[in-house]
């Protein structure tokens, strides 16, 4: 079996058998692991005179290398979070754009595939991971790499109107069409590729997802990512640390948690999530002491000022509404803006009485589908998902809300607090098949397998496949 190489922003070496990472490290690990491979990407740290450093364990060579504060700058911090994150998750409004920055990533992007073409072997196969490595294949190839490579998306992909904002956009997704196949989350964001390459390109779409622009034919379909959810499933099971952040509702019961886990993000709608559970205690005072709601969310890319804003605002929200409503023995609002290690995580889940997930766009969202996983069969708790999650699109059991609409989520809270057994354990039974059918190896394999397909494909119309 060839060699499989998987490229990401981050490379997160991680110990055989420890499943403390997210699901994205566990599921290439385990593909890295299948076929033997090289995971290459940024070390995550900043230096003067950057050098490549390859570490082998087992089959698996981590190659990584550091980047200068300059490229760091512009490249990470500028084109990649300040212009194509915001923009992608439809948020014009926080999106800038500098000429500096977008040479940086692309300079960036040259630099690593310049640093990768000396480790690859003919026919390994070059899995590439997310937006900030949109131009890495257009380099490469450039070099003369001809192994095939796969590129998956793992935001959402938003309507060629909204992409048209980025001013190179036709210069960048060239350099995405030199890709041989390109995963995207959901349909929803393959068909947005696909309108953008035929109305902004005059691209052709054949049969079988195949496109043609740019004088390149290349694969385009939804791998929607998931979990493995038995695993999560026993992994919550066997937590048993404290499980109830505070005490009891006025019949001596214990309270019920809403719990809600995200990375400090604008995207995540946690604003939006914060109003929604004051519309809650303001239209539904029987709820008073009976309910609690714990926010996980520990800062992410701290040092972007549009991070810093949201955390504060968030601060003062939570102090709002325990201002408001506290009592000697009530919080309303925990928040907690530090991370937890993934076991108690999926503890906290199995004995929340509802997930809060309320994204105003995520590509997937996989807290949704561990949530779901977490439960106990014989009292699962209740879903409440935001209709621009990927996740909504296979999770139909669960109360599907708009985190726009404040009203509609309270009721939607209101309901899941009161919802019977015997419905909360049909929702959940839905939802674990979905999981259970397009889990995490599904997602992958489906990936690996089409990209390997692609490589027998061309190997048989007699293409090269080989590093020139
Ligand atoms: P993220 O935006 O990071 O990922 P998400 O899918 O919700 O979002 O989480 C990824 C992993 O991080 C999950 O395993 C989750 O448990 C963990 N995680 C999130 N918040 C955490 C916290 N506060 N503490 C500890 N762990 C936390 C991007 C895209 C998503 C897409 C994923 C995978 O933005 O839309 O689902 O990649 O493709």
């Amino acid at each position: 079996m060839s060699r499989l190489v998987v490229v990401s922003n981050r490379v997160a070496p991680i110990k055989e058998g420890k499943v403390a990472a997210g699901g994205l490290a566990v599921g290439v690990y385990d593909a890295l692991r299948e076929s033997g491979g090289i995971w290459f990407g940024w070390n995550g740290e900043t230096s003067s005179n950057p050098m490549l450093v390859c570490e082998t364990q087992g089959n698996i060579t981590y190659a990584t290398i550091g980047l200068t504060k300059r490229d760091y700058d512009n490249y990470y911090r500028g084109f990649s979070n300040a212009t194509l994150w915001p923009t992608f998750h439809y948020r014009v409004d926080l999106s800038r754009y500098l000429r500096k920055e977008y040479e940086g990533y692309r300079r960036v992007n040259a630099m690593l595939a310049e640093q990768l073409k000396p480790l690859l072997q003919p026919d390994d196969i070059i899995w590439v991971h997310d937006y900030h490595l949109i131009p890495f294949a257009d380099e490469l190839r450039q070099l003369g790499v001809r192994n095939r490579i796969g590129f998956f998306l793992h935001i959402p992909f938003p309507a060629p109107e909204t992409l048209t904002s980025i001013p190179p956009h036709n210069e960048l997704f060239r350099t995405l069409c030199a890709y041989d196949l390109l995963g995207f989350q959901t349909e929803v964001d393959r068909q947005a590729f696909e309108d953008y390459i035929t109305r902004e390109v005059r691209g052709v779409v054949s049969k079988n997802n195949t496109m043609t622009a740019y004088g390149h034919t290349f694969k385009a379909a939804a791998y929607p990512i998931g979990i493995m959810p038995d695993e999560i499933q026993e992994l919550a099971a066997s937590y048993k640390g404290r499980r109830h952040i505070s005490g009891r509702g006025r019949e001596g019961e214990p309270r019920k948690t809403i719990i809600s886990v995200d990375r400090l993000d604008y995207s995540k709608g946690l604003v939006e999530r914060f109003e929604a559970y004051e519309q809650l205690l303001d239209n539904y005072p029987e709820h008073h002491r009976e309910v609690e709601f714990v926010q996980i969310a520990p800062t992410s890319r701290s040092d972007v000022k549009t991070y810093q804003r949201i955390r504060q605002q968030l601060e003062t929200q939570a102090g709002h509404i325990n201002g408001r409503y506290a009592d000697l023995d009530w919080m309303p609002v925990h928040y907690l803006n530090k991370s937890h290690d993934r076991k108690i995580l999926m503890g906290l889940f199995r004995t929340a009485s509802i997930g809060l997930v309320t994204p105003l766009r995520d590509g997937m969202n996989l807290v949704a589908k561990e949530y779901v996983a977490s439960q106990d069969p014989q009292n699962p708790g209740v879903l409440v998902l935001s209709r621009f999650a990927g996740a909504a699109r296979e999770l139909t059991s669960a109360l599907i809300v708009n985190p726009y609409d404040r009203m509609g989520m309270a009721e939607a809270l209101d309901r899941a607090l009161r919802m019977p057994l015997a419905e909360r354990k049909d929702r959940w039974e839905n939802m674990m098949r979905v999981l259970r059918k397009q889990n995490l190896a599904t997602w992958r394999d489906d990936f690996v397998r089409d990209l390997r397909g692609s490589a027998q494909r061309a190997a048989a119309k007699g293409w090269a496949v080989h590093a020139l």
